[in-house]
């Protein structure tokens, strides 16, 4: 009889309290009226999931919500922070600059002092100019735009593939800066691949779209060589072009002499950015301000206008010139040429109407080479004003918190 009693009693529980008991503690299937516990429960979960939702990046969440009207507060800046449309803003940023504009086909012709003169004084005053008559042909400029805007195109599954948080991976596909430490997000989906050696590289890029890997690396083949030839002219308007050569022949190894040789062995990495429209532009910005950390990045953009550099103190806009690259200095000319030439503070707007897509081909030193002062540039009215470097601190500091502005390049200055 006592037997009975408790079979019945565990075969009731079972198959009546069990699954009541069970179905209470599944979140979904609980009862409306939660206890507030329950309610701070639920919330955190809808933020996790609101995280997980960023981390496929903007052009998603622009995809999936077309009806999209605000900026989700995960993009939205500090009011001090927001591109200004203010005009009593001293950071205002309302004029378009007209950068200097070098022309190549001068650069390498009997015009080549003055262009050198130009050269310097754009890299001096600017840290930023438009080169022309470069000789990539139009067809592969427009084709490299293309296969990117496609690229950004494929679904959702097919990006992902290529998502890691790891830095040093040949290929990475993300979202904002640093979707990991960034507090507020950028408007902006990247894919990162490595360029150099090709033949290393090659087989992890995309095999969608079908001619990604053809159009890339036609392209990154002609903007290698031609940031070796604007990097000779560079070395050549910093005064220290000869003294290379005289060096080379004396095999004297007068840190970084042979800087033009170890060039060609060169790190290179492509950035194609993509910037969905934002339907409240005026609060995000589709990349923070930033500096590049090689020596030259070649931007190329589409017609839609956003990059804004940090000229005088103030925000303006360079104006797409069709078929021309914006080259800029990066953290590791600055290093070398002991402060002569600058990276410049940039940043991207974004737009309520076009997407938008550039193509940055950022360049400097083998990965693991250590970059330093040029000893030409050094002297007692111009001490060394930098620490060596080299990618490993550079990847170590991004890598453990949030960068903002400068602030890489700043950790390497020495107080003289
Ligand atoms: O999209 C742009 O105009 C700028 C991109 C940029 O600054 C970068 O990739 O570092």
């Amino acid at each position: 009889m006592q037997y009975i009693h408790i079979e019945t009693l565990v075969s009731q529980f079972l198959y009546f309290y069990a699954p009541i008991l069970y179905y209470l503690h599944i979140p979904q299937l609980r009862p409306k009226r939660m206890s507030p516990a329950m309610a701070i429960i639920d919330e955190r979960k809808e933020e996790g999931t609101q995280e997980s939702q960023y981390h496929k990046g903007v052009k998603q969440l622009y995809d999936e919500n077309g009806h999209l009207q605000k900026v989700p507060k995960k993009y939205i800046l500090p009011a001090s922070e927001r591109p200004a449309t203010n005009m009593e803003d001293p950071n205002d940023a309302t004029q378009n600059l007209q950068l200097p504009i070098i022309d190549f086909a001068d650069l390498v012709g009997p015009n080549r002092p003055h262009a050198l003169q130009c050269l310097s004084n754009a890299c001096d005053k600017y840290g930023f100019f438009q080169l022309v008559n470069h000789c990539i042909s139009d067809d592969i400029l427009r084709s490299m735009i293309d296969v990117s805007g496609r690229f950004f195109d494929l679904p959702l599954e097919e990006r992902a593939k290529y998502m890691t948080t790891d830095m040093r991976a040949p290929v990475r596909y993300g979202t904002s800066f640093s979707q990991t430490k960034d507090t507020v997000l950028c408007w902006r989906d990247f894919f990162k691949f490595l360029c150099h050696p090709l033949p290393d590289y090659l087989p992890h890029w995309p095999a969608s779209p079908v001619d990604f890997r053809n159009v890339a690396a036609t392209y990154a083949e002609e903007t290698k060589c031609l940031f070796l030839g604007i990097m000779e002219a560079i070395l050549e308007s910093l005064g220290i072009m000869e003294d290379n050569q005289e060096d080379e022949t004396k095999g004297k190894d007068n840190g970084n002499s042979n800087i033009l040789k170890e060039f060609d062995n060169c790190s290179h990495m492509m950035v194609a950015n993509f910037y969905p429209p934002c339907p409240e532009p005026s609060l995000t910005l589709g990349m923070h301000p930033h500096s590049d950390y090689g020596f030259l990045t070649l931007l190329l953009q589409d017609e839609v206008e956003g990059l804004q550099i940090q000229f005088q103190g103030k925000w303006v806009t360079v104006q797409p010139i069709p078929n021309a690259f914006v080259v800029n200095v990066g953290d590791h000319l600055e290093i070398f040429s002991n402060g002569k030439y600058k990276s410049v503070l940039h940043r991207v707007l974004v737009n309520e109407v076009k997407s938008r897509v550039s193509v940055a081909s950022l360049h400097s030193l083998p990965f693991n080479c250590t970059v330093r002062p040029s000893p030409k540039l050094i002297d007692e009215e111009n001490p060394k004003r930098y620490m060596d470097t080299d990618f490993d601190s550079f990847l170590e500091y991004i890598s453990t918190r949030e960068t903002k502005n400068k602030d890489f390049l700043d950790s390497r200055k020495l107080t003289c």
